[in-house]
């Protein structure tokens, strides 16, 4: 340990950083493509650093830059089309159904919009090549990227971070000579509908993303430093020389007021975030930044044993990683992901997108949108595991906004009251069946995603939360399957129906996905009814209609049946597990409940096979920490912990530990995140009393043999701790705000603790 922390040490001590950071990603050269880049981001502007030398490009997203405008993409009155589409999935007649479909159900328009890039900063310094002793990295725990480098025996160093507190990006330039950095500043956007503009102190971008769409506004206000620093505008630049530093604040803004309004005013908006920032020293917006990211960041932190490869520049690390070697490069992606939640999540934002907030193209893959049959909950995996409950509130109130337009699609679409999602939503909450009738028709984003507001009531036991966010959100999703569910004529159980299991087999009665989630929704809406006294007779007629949904099913192949029919094809290795959903993230089956299904469950996982897109293993991580096999959790995890390529047919990683899908999508990232903290610590299941389970190393691979951890959450309202060597807990420790009741588990032990409110128990092992 002490070699290999010294091995790290050292090149950064001769390179000039003060301290090497405990969490970071560097390199020795700098970016030429976007997924070498680095991310930052305060949750309404993220940028990715190229951190070139002589140039460094900077390119930035807004949040709300999309494709497209306010409207409902429901189709009125297409519910008169849905006796007819139930009826031929009855006689089996699923070609008929779905060309039914699409001609008379699905939403209108038929695909949603996209997410944008805004803008690109490039600032180009002057004698700045060749250079030498190159180094760029992102410190996780500050949230600030740096770059150094030497050139014409001047030392630089170029600073970037995105406050949230601030809601600025900002970039310095500085040099260890006096007078020494001479740069040029410009702005840019990729959009043809813009134009820019330079005051010689500031440089705009006004841009129009679409006519009658939305408008944005960029800029940057450059501040040099120094004895006799002097800036002029030269054509679209700014450009600055003699200053002992240059100091860049950028910030945008859109006209969108909200989901469903325009008329915005992005001038003001930016004008004042730069006004507030006018006055601020560098040093002081570095520091509030950094207390600001440090008090999320901070909260939580897995380490694994740290051999020589933890030494190595990332893409290095990257190449070379193996599973045996590298142990603690797993405790580095699950700090990373929450990282970029951080980043790409912020309470007052939208909420983390395919790509979080991070798109330089004006066509991304699947329009970095919000895919909901498992993306968009992938990225909350580890929110409330772990210790970022805070990021989750952007995706909760885009639930509420969303449950404003599911309204309109139940109503017209099914005629049915409350609110419901199918499996995508963008920046205008588009919430009907988009794209084809084949998959397109899937019901349950409404009821996954309300769980999360469950899932955060369970974390934290925020009773206000339930009531007033969670439960209104989480009733109306409940009240739109209590209408909607009808029952098979053959089995007289209650299915849902047309629908789909996400992406495969076309439109379909009953997937067993479905089933699983509107199961635990009623059940989630039956003990919240009860904890807070409200709704009781809905709450009943929900608990009546859970136990006649359709149960799962154990098939012919000893596989857990992805449909009402006993039709699975133990070959089929396609990237979706949906039917695993009552196994991860639900707890529909589990290993203390119903084994038999859980066997089953965990066949299914086998047939399925280990490579797979970067979401997939993401999933599957997960899968098999609750199947309580950490081996062949960490397996998928280093299938994952590779560059793109190296596993045939497989994700697997860009230099910038960006996941591949391919190309980068960033639920993998918040897959692989979550998963290890799932093969520390589990809390889905309860004991006999009704306290709260917390299984601790329920799947330590044996790779692991030593560690620990703090900060990871557990249901019921607990922080937990905990350090294990030679694969055995060696103590635990938890705490409780609220106070309650839990048992601990570990191996074969188990111990029952009650706490008071602030209390904190020591379990040490003998
Ligand atoms: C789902 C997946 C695809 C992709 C897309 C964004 O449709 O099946 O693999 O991740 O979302």
């Amino acid at each position: 340990m002490k070699k290999a922390f010294l091995l790290g040490y050292l090149p950064c001590v001769m390179l000039g950083f003060a301290a090497e950071p405990e969490w970071r990603l560097w390199y020795q050269k700098p970016a030429e493509k976007w997924t070498e880049a680095l991310p930052v981001g305060n949750g309404h502007v993220g940028a990715m650093v190229f951190g070139g030398a002589p140039e460094c490009r900077i390119q930035f997203n807004e949040h709300t830059v999309w494709t497209g405008y306010p409207r409902s993409y429901a189709r009125t009155n297409a519910a008169a089309a849905l006796p007819e589409i139930r009826k031929l999935l009855f006689e089996g007649r699923q070609k008929e159904a779905e060309a039914l479909a699409m001609r008379d159900f699905m939403g209108e328009p038929l695909r949603q919009e996209k997410y944008q890039p805004c803008g690109d900063l490039f600032v180009s310094l002057e004698k700045a090549a060749p250079f030498t002793d190159y180094t760029r990295q992102l410190d996780l725990a500050e949230g600030v990227h740096s770059v150094t480098f030497s050139a014409a025996g001047v030392r630089y160093t170029q600073e970037t971070f995105a406050s949230h507190p601030a809601n600025v990006l900002v970039h310095r330039v500085s040099a260890d000579q006096k007078g020494a950095v001479s740069c040029s500043v410009r702005l840019t956007t990729p959009h043809r509908l813009a134009q820019t503009q330079s005051d010689g102190v500031r440089l705009t971008v006004r841009g129009q993303v679409q006519t009658n769409g939305v408008s944005f506004v960029a800029e940057a206000v450059v501040t040099p430093f120094g004895e006799r620093p002097e800036m002029r505008q030269e054509g679209d630049r700014i450009v600055v020389s003699g200053a002992d530093s240059v100091v860049i604040r950028l910030t945008a803004a859109t006209n969108v007021k909200a989901w469903n309004a325009l008329g915005g005013d992005p001038d003001a908006k930016c004008r004042a975030a730069l006004s507030l920032t006018a006055e601020q020293p560098y040093p002081d917006l570095r520091a509030a930044h950094v207390a600001d990211h440090r008090a999320l960041f901070g909260r939580a932190e897995v380490r694994l044993p740290r051999t020589a490869s933890a030494a190595l520049p990332t893409d290095e690390r990257l190449k070379a990683f193996r599973m045996a070697d590298d142990p603690d490069f797993a405790a580095l992606v699950f700090q990373y992901g929450r990282y970029l939640l951080i980043g790409s999540s912020r309470a007052d934002g939208q909420p983390a997108n395919l790509q979080g907030i991070w798109n330089d193209s004006l066509t991304p893959p699947w329009d970095s949108k919000y895919t909901c049959n498992i993306n968009t909950q992938m990225n909350y995996w580890p929110a409330e595991v772990g210790g970022l409950a805070e990021c989750h509130e952007a995706l909760f109130r885009a639930l509420e906004e969303l449950m404003v337009s599911g309204r309109i699609t139940a109503r017209e679409h099914y005629g049915a009251e409350g609110w419901v999602l199918h499996h995508n939503f963008d920046l205008w909450r588009g919430t009907a069946p988009i794209n084809h009738a084949n998959h397109g028709i899937w019901v349950t984003g409404s009821g996954w995603l309300s769980l999360h507001l469950w899932e955060h009531y369970l974390f934290t036991r925020d009773e206000a939360f339930l009531r007033n966010r969670a439960w209104p959100v989480m009733r109306e999703a409940a009240r739109f399957y209590s209408g909607f569910l009808v029952e098979d004529p053959v089995t007289k159980a209650l299915i849902s129906t047309p629908s789909n299991s996400p992406e495969q087999g076309g439109l379909v009665a009953g997937p067993t996905m479905d089933h699983q989630i509107i199961r635990s929704l009623f059940k989630a809406c039956a003990e919240a009814s009860a904890a807070l006294g409200v709704d009781l007779a809905f709450a009943e007629t929900l608990r009546a209609q859970a136990g006649r949904i359709a149960p799962n099913r154990i098939g012919r192949h000893g596989q857990l049946q992805e449909w009402l029919e006993d039709k699975d094809d133990p070959k089929n290795q396609h990237r979706h597990v949906s039917h695993l959903w009552g196994v991860y993230p639900g707890c529909d089956i589990t290993w203390k409940e119903t084994p038999e299904l859980f066997n089953a469950a965990r066949q299914s996982l086998l047939y399925r096979g280990d490579a797979a897109t970067g979401w997939s293993m993401g999933w599957k991580v997960n899968l098999w920490a609750r199947f309580l096999d950490g081996d062949h959790a960490y397996l998928i995890l280093s299938n994952l912990l590779v560059p793109l390529g190296t596993v045939k047919g497989a994700g697997g990683m860009y230099p910038n530990l960006f996941d591949a899908h391919p190309p980068f999508q960033i639920d993998g990232n918040f897959g692989a995140a979550a998963g290890v903290a799932e093969m520390l610590v589990q809390s889905h299941l309860r004991d006999a009393e009704g306290r709260a389970l917390i299984h601790l190393l329920p799947a330590l691979p044996q790779a692991w043999k030593e560690g620990s951890f703090r900060g990871l959450r557990a249901r019921g309202g607990f922080s937990v701790n905990a350090a294990w060597k030679d694969g055995k807990l060696t103590q635990a420790e938890i705490t409780s705000e609220k106070g309650g009741a839990a048992r601990l588990k570990a191996g074969a032990r188990e111990a029952p603790v009650t706490l008071k409110p602030g209390a904190r128990f020591v379990w040490r092992q003998p």
